[in-house]
């Protein structure tokens, strides 16, 4: 694999800058966004108000403790436009989760929230490793998934060819990705998977394709799946997160030279850890549930938003800002079997350590009697599944029954993948 480490003096100056400085710029910035969202958002002033906290009350970083939470169902609640802190005429785009689950939640952004994506985007995909010339194939969704659209406007601002692509169409992906000769790619891990399938299904050696480096985000993935994906293809795998209530991609990116958990690109979000119980903050180092607030988005400021994403935050290397951790799952795909809290990036983890299965799994959780049953789905020979099996028991402690089946039996995605199917309540 090539060095794609980019010079330091490529960075913004503030990726490097001290602690002080940052947590300085911390502090103006949330000060401006509390009362931002306070002045212009009567869902804040009202929760403020009855949480008795008023945005003079932020002294300092610490006590942003003192405000409350921001939940998916407070978006839900506003449905379109009741966070929105300015008049819809200033906002410049929308993107709105697909809402599958219940009410879409809906976003904005002003032409300075765009021009900021660009900026923590471009930081992230520079960090991965691309450079002005590259040719980025971004197969994520297009639309109002913030995917396509948020690594799409960094990338063409920074100078990187675009090939707007999207998601489906895996044959074409992989024609596209020869033909034009991309360097880089952006788009799910689980659907990078169906593209190594489509290379050997058409005879192509994947560690021969052009691609340097995969920006791989929009769901959890292990440490095991990089390096799957890092040999499949002889190229670097990094990991991108973001979340439309924040942002979209570009909240927080691993650094190719260092691989070692995503800086929070904390100028603009401030990260918090809470105990999902308690809602207290946690210190650095502990694992909770991640909260973001908002530094410096004037369309949908955002304050204490509750993420549900379970990871812990650690101290910056590549870059002075703090890192998160790989995120380990959400809190609504934990599984709690006979009292075992049990993530799907734990069955991850295990399947990629058995060679005689393909990397695709799905989780499917039913009732046997009055117990809890976990079914893995696999691909491969019975063997190797029980090989799997065994494994699963001894080093994430639960009992789960494998099938291991023929090539495509497990359902595949063509962006996030759905891990866990429950069908507790059907039978
Ligand atoms: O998935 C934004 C995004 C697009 C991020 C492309 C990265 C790349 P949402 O659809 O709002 O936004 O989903 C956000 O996806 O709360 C996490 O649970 C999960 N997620 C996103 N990135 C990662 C990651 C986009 N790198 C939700 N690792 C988040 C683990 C991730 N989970």
């Amino acid at each position: 694999m090539k060095d794609l480490s980019p010079k330091s003096s490529d960075l913004d100056p503030i990726e490097n800058a001290s602690r002080d400085e940052i947590e300085a710029l911390q502090l103006k910035r949330m000060r401006w966004s509390i009362a931002h969202a306070y002045n212009n958002v009567e869902h804040y002033k009202a929760s403020f108000d009855e949480f008795g906290v008023h945005p003079d009350d932020l002294k300092s970083l610490t006590d942003l403790s003192r405000f409350p939470f921001t939940m998916k169902s407070d978006l839900r609640n506003n449905y379109p436009f009741g966070l929105f802190a300015v008049p819809q005429s200033q906002v410049n785009r929308i993107h709105a989760s697909s809402g599958t689950t219940g009410q879409p939640t809906v976003v904005g952004y002003t032409k300075a929230d765009l021009a900021m994506w660009d900026v923590v985007m471009t930081r992230s995909l520079r960090a991965a490793g691309l450079r002005r010339g590259d040719l980025l194939h971004n197969a994520y969704g297009y639309g109002l998934f913030t995917g396509g659209l948020g690594v799409h406007g960094g990338a063409e601002k920074m100078g990187l060819t675009v090939v707007p692509v999207s998601g489906g169409m895996t044959e074409r992906q992989v024609r596209l990705i020869e033909d034009f000769q991309a360097t880089g790619i952006t788009v799910t891990p689980s659907y990078m998977l169906s593209i190594l399938d489509e290379y050997r299904r058409q005879g192509l050696d994947p560690r021969r394709s052009p691609l340097q480096v995969g920006i791989f985000g929009a769901e959890p993935w292990t440490n095991a799946m990089r390096e799957e994906v890092e040999q499949s293809f002889d190229m670097h795998a990094v990991d991108i997160y973001g979340l439309s209530e924040v942002l979209g991609p570009g909240v927080s990116c691993e650094c190719v030279e260092t691989k070692d958990g995503l800086h929070v690109w904390e100028d603009h979000f401030y990260p918090e850890i809470i105990d999902q119980q308690t809602g207290l903050p946690l210190p650095d180092g502990e694992l909770g549930e991640l909260v973001f607030t908002s530094l410096s988005k004037e369309a949908f400021p955002i304050i204490r938003y509750r993420t549900r994403d379970l990871t812990r935050l650690l101290p910056g290397t590549a870059r002075s800002m703090r890192r998160m951790e790989k995120i380990t799952g959400r809190s609504d795909d934990m599984i709690i079997l006979r009292g075992i809290n049990v993530f799907p990036t734990q069955i991850e983890e295990q399947l990629l350590k058995v060679s005689g299965l393909a990397a695709h799994f799905q989780i499917e959780l039913i009732k046997k009697g009055p117990m809890d049953h976990m079914i893995v789905h696999v691909e491969g020979d019975a063997s190797a599944g029980a090989v799997l099996a065994g494994l699963i028991k001894s080093n994430v402690g639960v009992s789960a029954e494998v099938r291991a089946g023929d090539e495509n039996t497990v359902a595949r995605s063509q962006g996030k993948a759905v891990r866990v199917v429950d069908n507790r309540k059907s039978n």
